[in-house]
């Protein structure tokens, strides 16, 4: 392990010096010394096994797995180097939930804001944690977060309206696991022998990357729990037996006390909740997680969808068996209040809806769309097209191409974005660079939003805050956030399966004003390193920037009249009628110029797999 090194920032350092109290507090508002750290991040294969079943390869740092914890107080700094030690694949890294706010670049995001890091390079991340409370990072890669990328940040905030209201704090993770690598589970779920798209279903759930956790606790005594999802598929139910919880903060964003029994937490959300012990210790409390097995189209023999830890008030008496729960009804987030009392912007500049579909594609394989669009990554990353292409052109939402499903946001407006879920799942939404108001949100099967004035009356004053947010099967949200934050952002789901199946969407947010970043030279060497363009449109073409020829393209459409549902029943009369051999047969027939399923839907993990 490479100790990390810790200085102080040399403007807190001469203030120090000069000792002006004043001047020291206002520019390290974290008691004076706002720190700066630098780490060396070796991202490289261990075996771990942490459900008990067998070692599996999984991506570690320095050796290591579960990966390190990050920690901070609000103003920190931190400089750091990702080595890529994996050989075999490309990685990134994602903080997520941070706004970059000028620093784009810094975000993470495959295609977008970087290129992926090939085998044998370094890139180095500078991120300055300006916002308190509960975090994650992740690759940002096809799948790879969840072979074991992924691990929890914790920012402290010495000014949060809770601070001297608990004792000590206990940070949760909990997550799905897997026992075959994501690019496998990719291969399989988008392939035409899997034409109606069911999602590998993990074999097991963990809480903070194990099972049966001993979490040792005092009595009377006030813990601030951070829970953080960090997994790629399963939303989980979690409660405690015996104790109550209050909600105090969610995706970063303080909230008024809410009480709550159980939580429902989606891949990439947090809570904190505060838990109060109670006085006798003469028994251990179980902490149950159950994945929501409504996502699951089968369940795998010998899994087991709950994961218990129990709060351990004397190791010498028994860990208790949770007892089973009728109902799973948990806490409904929608009627937070944020401690700031940000008001709802109650005027909108810009609304638009983008409608989520599950479909097929002519290589027989299952497709994610918003708006009939499924993402495939362009040639190059976003924010390199809106800084290369140059001001008035980056604003043209053409140049970032035709499958990149990108919507351009004019600086400071107030956007609106309805959006209408076709799918009978549910999914959880991410949109990075912000926070967003979460000002409706139907029922299942509540169908299209339809805008009118009695509706809008009826939304909350002070709506709650998230950067991550789900809508019900086949219902819909509506959500707000001000345009103030130039640069380049992905909203997309955050069931890793359905991103890699194309749900994503791009908004570019005041181009103009984002041109005179300057991206480090770490970043662009990634991309010719790993042969990639760095400037021009989609396609990497800087003459013409309308000129999209050889972009990156999805399969094509099926043929007209040719249903999805006609097409998945054909596909299982074929294969029960001729038992495999036909299937090829007539996968030839459906385009004769398709000979390798891979090659066909490469575009979508291209940049992130090799
Ligand atoms: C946790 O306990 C359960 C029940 O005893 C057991 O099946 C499981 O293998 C244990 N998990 C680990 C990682 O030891
Ligand atoms: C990459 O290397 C790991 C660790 O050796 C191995 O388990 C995995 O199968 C390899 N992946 C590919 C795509 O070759
Ligand atoms: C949970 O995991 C984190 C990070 O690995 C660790 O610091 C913490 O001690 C763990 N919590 C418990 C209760 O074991
Ligand atoms: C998981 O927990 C739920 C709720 O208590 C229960 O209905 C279910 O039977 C549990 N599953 C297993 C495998 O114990
Ligand atoms: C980004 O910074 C600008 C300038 O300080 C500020 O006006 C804006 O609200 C910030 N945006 C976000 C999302 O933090
Ligand atoms: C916009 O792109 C077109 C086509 O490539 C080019 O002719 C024009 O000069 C560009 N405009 C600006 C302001 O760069
Ligand atoms: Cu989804």
């Amino acid at each position: 392990m490479v100790p990390d090194r810790m200085i102080a920032t040399s403007s807190c350092r001469s203030a120090w010096l000069a000792a002006v109290a004043a001047l020291l507090l206002s520019l390290c508002p974290s008691f004076g010394l706002a720190e700066t750290t630098v780490k060396d991040f070796r991202v490289g294969w261990v075996l771990a096994n942490p459900d008990g079943a067998f070692d599996r390869p999984t991506i570690g740092i320095n050796g290591q797995w579960p990966i390190p914890q990050l920690t901070a107080t609000v103003g920190d700094r931190m400089i750091l180097n990702v080595h890529n030690d994996l050989g075999n694949a490309s990685t990134s890294l994602h903080f997520h939930g941070f706004f970059q706010n000028g620093t784009n670049y810094m975000d993470g995001a495959v295609g977008v804001t970087q290129c992926a890091i090939p085998p044998g390079s370094s890139f180095t991340y500078d991120i300055v944690f300006e916002q308190p409370g509960t975090y994650w990072y992740h690759s940002h890669s096809g799948g790879q977060y969840m072979d074991g990328l992924r691990g929890a940040i914790v920012v402290h905030d010495p000014a949060g309206p809770y601070e001297g209201k608990y004792d000590k704090e206990i940070v949760l993770s909990i997550s799905d696991w897997y026992h075959e690598l994501s690019v496998d589970l990719i291969d399989q779920l988008i392939n035409v022998e899997n034409p109606t798209g069911a999602e590998p279903v993990p074999q097991a759930a963990l809480i903070n990357d194990t099972q049966n956790l001993s979490i040792p606790v005092m009595p009377d005594t006030t813990y601030l729990i951070r829970f953080v999802n960090i997994g790629g598929f399963a939303a989980q139910y979690i409660w405690f037996e015996g104790h109550s919880m209050r909600v105090v903060e969610v995706d970063g964003v303080w909230t008024e006390p809410a009480d709550a029994d159980m939580l429902y937490i989606t891949p990439a959300q947090r809570y904190s909740v505060l838990l109060t012990t109670r006085s006798d210790t003469s028994a251990n409390f179980a902490l149950v997680s159950a994945m929501d097995e409504g996502l699951f189209d089968v369940i795998p023999e010998g899994q087991n969808s709950n994961v218990t830890a129990w709060l351990v008030y004397d190791a010498t008496k028994p860990l208790p068996a949770p007892q089973p729960v009728n109902e799973l009804e948990a806490f409904d987030d929608f009627d937070l209040v944020p401690v700031d009392g940000l008001a709802i912007f109650d005027h909108v500049d810009h609304s638009f809806s983008l409608e989520v579909q599950m479909d097929n594609l002519r290589d027989g394989a299952n497709y994610a769309f918003f708006n009939d669009m499924t993402y495939v990554q362009p040639k190059v990353p976003s924010l390199y097209t809106a800084l290369s292409v140059g001001g008035t052109n980056a604003s043209s939402p053409i140049v970032y191409g035709s499958h990149t499903n990108t919507h351009v946001f004019k600086h400071n407006d107030v956007i609106e974005l309805i959006l209408n879920n076709g799918d009978d799942g549910r999914h959880p939404f991410h949109l990075h660079g912000h926070n967003f108001q979460v000002v409706h949100r139907s029922d299942e099967d509540g169908g299209i939003y339809i805008p009118d004035d009695l509706a809008a009356s009826e939304f909350p004053r002070v709506p709650m805050r998230r950067d991550t947010v789900f809508v019900e099967g086949n219902g819909n949200f509506v959500i707000r956030f001000r345009a103030d934050n130039p640069g380049v952002w992905l909203f997309h789901c955050h069931i890793e399966w359905h991103m890699d199946q194309g749900l994503v969407a791009t908004f570019v947010e005041a181009p103009e004003a984002l041109q005179a970043l300057q991206v480090p030279e770490s970043h662009l060497e990634a991309c010719r390193a790993a042969g990639k363009p760095t400037a021009g449109n989609a396609a990497g073409n800087i003459k013409d920037v309308f000129d999209l020829k050889g972009e990156n393209k999805p399969p094509g459409r099926l043929p007209e009249g040719f249903t999805a549902k006609g097409y998945v029943a054909l596909f299982f009369s074929t294969v029960a009628a001729l038992m495999g051999m036909a299937v090829i047969t007539w996968y030839g027939l459906i385009d004769p110029n398709v000979k390798d399923r891979g090659a066909e839907h490469q575009p979508l993990i291209s940049e992130d797999n090799e």
